[in-house]
């Protein structure tokens, strides 16, 4: 136990248990460590932890395999072809917003080069493709009354060249880049902003939806309504109400959600027959002390204030009774006249309600949770009431947020499954980061998908998570908003200081295009497997499901190509094998062999 340390007195605590020596009575209360060194003694070593397993097997058949970007992050072009500017042309172009002063007028320059990305695409051998729309290159006032062709164009031929390699585009309506124009009447504050989403997905759904069959209409709405509106280090960086500002702007994020779904379900999925949903990113928050009955309230919390906040409506209707409830008080405590997080009507709880055609979750890390009391400042954090840190051994990343914790993974897909009524769940984000100089052998984004994907596996296949795809964030090293190009999330490297701007595999590029090829993680036990041997450049086998390609001898076929291949190859084998057999069986017989090796 805590004691007296010589020369610090009781200053500094080496034990397993905590002293109160200001209380007479002295109570000793178990630190973690306690209950760690517990079971240490109880398993008498260290068994491997159920977590820590690998687990061998297939993803089904058809898993969706992708990596995503976002337009802001990778486009460039900011200002080419009748684009007018976005809240994050206007961020990153004020003074001390963004690390090093740096922005996305080029980035990766992917408006010049969708040959480029294709082609890195391929290498990967994903058989989908997460990109998101840049709102103000097709409508540059944010309005229908102007639509940019040109602007347009881009997609157009992005999409067609994806489809061209086979290679099913997933969109991302909105990806933080709201146009300035909109922001300049109150963007995501003012409610009109519900008509300006809903008219803009109309444009998109019918000239992209007869080949597009994956949307996303909103990715992280948490990130939008908190870190732009509330800690205000994200676009349109408004922090100074944020005890209102971030509920009012989730309010109507999740109306326009809600009204691009309707859209579509009444006007385009009867012809298009495609799936919309939104992307919702939310850490994994685990107790502090898993045996002490506030932590575990402290976690619960902040699940209901990240995940739910959003997914309650969508997916259960409404906000959550904890939410209303907690806010309520707060408000009214201090002297509000009413809450401060807006009421959906009955109606709206109902036009909410099953909004989506599959759950898009993005998810990168853990937390550990404790209470805070925060007296009564009005303010998200606040009402929330809990604190966050996190362990010092797991693993760090180039993102100081961001702590390699694969068991969360898990954890938060059955939390899912649980809480959300059993969706249908596609990862939309996951990934790593790294920073410092330039460094292609990137084993530890290797390490981060092996042990992240393999806990996907075993909430599929050990848990009956309806997980159905998985996406790496990011297909390449890109603006990582903020922090600018200094944090480097890409399984390609990309060389900003070449004109040329060109694309480089890590080795991680190999290592995760394994994984697709495999289709998950096979059992040495069962090998040797072929899929694991290494897929040459550019030749990957991975295919969509609804895909009538065929593989054959390694390689993705159209049935006539495989027919006249098999021909070709037939007749061949059979002038070589002739010779070949005789040659062969001559040889063994001779050796006295048996002739069933022939
Ligand atoms: C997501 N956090 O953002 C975004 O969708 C991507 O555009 C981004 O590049 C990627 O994750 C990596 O950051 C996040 O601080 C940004 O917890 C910050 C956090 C989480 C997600």
């Amino acid at each position: 136990m805590d004691s007296f340390e010589w020369l610090n007195g009781y200053t500094v605590g080496y034990g397993f248990y905590h002293v109160d020596f200001t209380d007479p009575n002295k109570p000793r209360t178990p630190k973690l460590s306690a209950h760690f060194y517990f079971q240490l003694m109880k398993d008498n070593g260290f068994p491997i932890t159920e977590d820590e397993k690998m687990l061998y097997g297939e993803f089904p058949q058809g898993f969706l395999w992708s990596s995503a970007t976002a337009a802001y992050q990778i486009e460039g072009g900011w200002r080419a072809d009748g684009k007018s500017l976005s809240i994050w042309d206007k961020f990153a172009h004020t003074p001390l917003k963004i690390f090093n002063s740096d922005n996305g007028d080029i980035a990766c320059d992917s408006y010049n080069k969708i040959d480029e990305d294709i082609a890195i695409l391929k290498q990967l051998g994903v058989n989908h493709y997460r990109f998101s729309i840049s709102w103000t290159r097709v409508l540059p006032d944010g309005t229908t009354n102007h639509i940019n062709e040109v602007g347009f164009r881009y997609y157009d031929r992005l999409v067609n060249a994806l489809l061209a390699a086979n290679i099913q585009p997933h969109i991302t309506l909105y990806h933080w880049d709201l146009p300035q124009a909109l922001q300049n009447v109150g963007g995501w504050e003012n409610d009109t902003i519900v008509q300006r989403f809903r008219d803009y997905a109309d444009v998109m759904f019918s000239r992209l939806g007869d080949r597009v069959k994956l949307w996303v209409t909103i990715n992280e709405p948490y990130n939008v309504a908190m870190i732009g509106h509330g800690y205000g280090v994200a676009a349109p960086g408004i922090s100074f109400r944020p005890g209102t500002l971030p509920y009012i702007v989730a309010h109507n994020l999740i109306k326009a959600h809600a009204e691009a779904w309707h859209l579509y379900n009444d006007k385009y999925r009867g012809r298009q027959n495609g799936k919309v949903s939104i992307t919702i990113n939310s850490d994994w928050s685990e107790p502090r002390n898993p045996y002490k009955q506030e932590d575990i309230d402290a976690a619960r919390r902040i699940m209901q204030f990240y995940i739910g906040w959003f997914a309650h409506p969508i997916f259960n209707g409404d906000y959550s009774e904890m939410m209303k409830t907690i806010i309520r008080e707060r408000s009214l405590a201090a002297g509000l006249t009413k809450s401060r997080l807006p009421e959906f009507t009955p109606e709206e709880i109902k036009r909410i309600k099953g909004t989506h055609d599959y759950f898009g979750f993005n998810h990168y890390t853990t937390v550990l949770a404790f209470p805070v009391d925060y007296g009564n400042l009005q303010h998200y954090d606040a009402d929330r009431g809990a604190g966050t840190y996190v362990d010092r051994t797991w693993l760090d990343s180039g993102s100081g947020w961001l702590k390699v914790t694969p068991f969360g993974l898990r954890r938060i897909l059955n939390f899912i499954k649980e809480e959300y009524g059993n969706p249908t769940i596609i990862i939309t984000e996951n990934g790593v980061s790294e920073r410092g100089p330039t460094d292609l052998k990137d084993s530890h984004r290797s390490y981060y998908y092996e042990k992240y994907i393999n806990q996907v596996l075993k909430a599929y296949r050990l848990d009956n998570v309806d997980v159905r795809g998985y996406t790496a964030w990011s297909l390449m090293d890109n603006l990582e908003w903020a922090t600018g190009f200094s944090e480097r999330f890409g399984l390609f490297y990309v060389n900003r200081s070449d004109p040329n701007v060109p694309r480089v595999a890590k080795e991680s590029v190999s290592f995760f295009s394994t994984i697709i090829n495999c289709n998950g993680f096979p059992d040495p036990a069962s090998g040797p497997h072929d899929c694991l041997k290494p897929i040459p450049e550019g030749n990957s086998t991975s295919a969509p499901e609804n895909d009538n390609s065929v593989n054959f001898l390694g390689l993705r076929l159209s049935p006539e190509e495989a027919e006249t291949g098999l021909n070709t190859t037939f007749a061949l084998l059979l002038v070589a094998a002739t010779g070949a057999i005789c040659f062969r069986c001559r040889k063994k017989m001779s050796n006295s062999d048996k002739l069933t090796t022939c």
